[in-house]
């Protein structure tokens, strides 16, 4: 709409398993927002570009070890050295579409055991997400989707511990959105634009920027 520049734009974060088809959905609705002349980009973490990036995609693709609580720790950092870019992105007007977030921190590496509240911690005072779409898929359907990859975490029996952590952190406070993943690849962008496009209003409107509590 033409009121697209009179406030921040929105923080809309994709979150779900692996081959749940975030990355897809994100091209589509930069695609569809961009046509609708809404400012908008995609973000995703990791950020492997920077130093922080590079030693987590080191550990990723099994080229380096790093305990349970290290590499936690630089995924948050990870999200904590883009920060300030983030606020001032958003108070550009620019809507973001974000591949992943704290959530997938917290899921992943809850999934290994570590204390819940304690993988929580260094998301605090992060920006907050204003819509999460959950793309939920039976871990089984995700892993049928072609062979996982070589990288670290690829594994069904640990996708799905992550499913259950994820399942865990989702609330009603009317951010979260479980989209079924398994339906049409242009049903569930369909439905992420009807859901997003009310809350990229309400941020243009002037909604206040939330921090992660
Ligand atoms: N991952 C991603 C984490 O374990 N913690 C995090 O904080 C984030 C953002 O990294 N299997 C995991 C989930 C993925 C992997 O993500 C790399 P992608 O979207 O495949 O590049």
């Amino acid at each position: 709409g033409s009121a697209a520049f009179s406030s921040r734009g929105a923080f809309i974060l994709l979150e779900g398993l692996d081959r749940s088809g975030k990355t897809s959905q994100c091209e589509r609705l930069l695609a569809f927002l961009t046509d609708r002349q809404i400012p908008a980009e995609i973000w995703r973490y990791p950020d492997r570009r920077t130093t922080v990036g590079k030693m987590i995609s080191s550990y990723l693709s099994k080229k380096s070890e790093l305990d349970d609580a290290t590499i936690h720790l630089l995924f948050a950092a990870n999200r904590w050295e883009k920060r300030e870019e983030m606020e001032a992105r958003l108070r550009s007007g620019c809507t973001l579409i974000v591949d992943r977030y704290s959530f997938s921190g917290i899921a992943f590496s809850a999934a290994k055991g570590l204390d819940l509240d304690w993988c929580k911690a260094p998301e605090v005072g992060l920006i907050a997400p204003d819509a999460i779409f959950y793309l939920q898929i039976p871990p089984e359907i995700a892993a049928g989707r072609g062979q996982y990859g070589e990288e670290r975490y690829e594994r069904l029996s640990f996708q799905k511990l992550v499913a259950k952590q994820f399942e865990n952190l989702m609330n009603d406070d009317g951010r979260w959105h479980v989209i079924d993943a398994q339906k049409g690849i242009d049903e569930i962008q369909r439905h992420i634009q009807e859901l997003s496009l009310p809350v990229i209003e309400r941020c243009h409107q002037g909604a206040p920027l939330l921090d992660m509590r």
